[in-house]
């Protein structure tokens, strides 16, 4: 029929877009900040990467810590930073029997301090640096004013402790909420630093696109420091998978020229966004723009085809039941 042909160039023609819609990877990928499978290559050392606590390697994924109760595993790259810009993508993977009691969830870490295993989901507290936690459970007692699973953004000098019992809210720099939790298809996030300016995106919805979670200006932090990602679990517990991990880095060689050294300078945020909706904020794709045009000028044909189809059938029903009753 030919309403529903119509159905299906449509669908086909957003398929087309959301397919197109890939991260950009034209940006340098640096293998000794990332983890990708085969985790092992020879050997019974993943080069550069420390496992720490209840971690443990799997062909498949690297899991921080099981579906059990008190645990706490981390990964470090032990090889400092040395960009001053980069892109940090972890595909990950936080899933388990609980249906409305699960926890606690897991941190992604930009810090001087590495493998030292602590209270803030399984790393240390008064840490100097970046973290970004991606809180599944709320130990809030009052009345919330977010819902979990709850991503958010801290920098620390070493002088802030992470307070569990407000989910960090009164230390953090933004945050967004974020249903990624037992999820059957993918999910990665991406931590951008850039100018100064830490972006954090998801994709969440097996879109393929990555979804603006905050953005924060008047970020300072200095190279040198170490990447990492750890979990812990209390009295409520699930899996909190690591797939992947990748450090793109995206310095412009003659930015890079008489820059700034920032290997000393302390970790400072001077900025906090005023709350916002956040709407959706699809990554750029790399369509050139006479594609664009085509499809959705296809897009377009479309739909206007199974407006108009849509009314020809509905007035022949009309008619059809007109000629019915009377
Ligand atoms: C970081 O490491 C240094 C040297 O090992 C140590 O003195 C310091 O206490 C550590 N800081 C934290 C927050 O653990
Ligand atoms: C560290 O951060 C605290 C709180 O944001 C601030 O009061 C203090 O001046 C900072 N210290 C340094 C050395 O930047
Ligand atoms: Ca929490």
């Amino acid at each position: 029929m030919l309403f529903e042909k119509c159905i299906l160039i449509a669908i086909i023609s957003l398929l087309c877009i959301v397919v197109e819609a890939q991260w950009n990877t034209k940006d340098f990928m640096k293998r000794e900040h990332s983890l990708v499978k085969p985790y092992y290559g020879s050997g019974l050392d993943i080069p550069f990467w420390q496992f720490t606590g209840n971690t443990i390697v799997t062909p498949n994924y690297i899991r921080l810590v099981d579906d059990t109760q008190s645990r706490s595993g981390a990964i470090w790259n032990t090889l400092p930073v040395s960009s001053h810009n980069w892109d940090l993508q972890v595909h990950f993977k936080v899933h388990g029997k609980g249906k409305d009691l699960f926890g606690d969830g897991f941190a992604i870490w930009y810090a001087k301090n590495h493998s030292i295993a602590g209270p803030v989901f399984g790393s240390v507290d008064f840490f100097q640096g970046l973290a970004i936690i991606l809180d599944t459970y709320s130990n809030h007692n009052g009345p919330h004013n977010h819902q979990h699973p709850y991503i958010s953004a801290m920098i620390n000098n070493g002088s802030l402790s992470y307070d569990h019992d407000r989910d960090g809210t009164h230390t953090q720099l933004a945050g967004c909420e974020a249903k990624f939790r037992n999820l059957n298809y993918d999910t990665h996030i991406s931590i951008r630093y850039e100018k100064d300016t830490l972006t954090v995106s998801t994709d969440i919805e097996n879109k393929a696109a990555w979804k603006e979670c905050f953005k924060v200006q008047g970020v300072r932090l200095p190279t040198g420091y170490h990447i990492g990602i750890s979990a812990t679990t209390g009295d409520l517990s699930d899996n909190h998978d690591i797939m992947s991990v990748r450090l793109f880095e995206l310095d412009l060689p003659e930015e890079n020229e008489g820059a700034e050294d920032r290997s000393h300078i302390v970790p400072s945020a001077s900025y906090f966004e005023a709350p916002r909706d956040h709407v959706e904020d699809p990554k750029p794709s790399n369509l050139s723009g006479i594609k664009i045009f085509l499809l959705m000028l296809l897009g377009s044909i479309a739909i206007v085809a199974c407006i108009v189809i849509g009314i020809m059938f509905y007035q022949k029903q009309q008619e059809k039941s007109r000629k019915r009753f009377y």
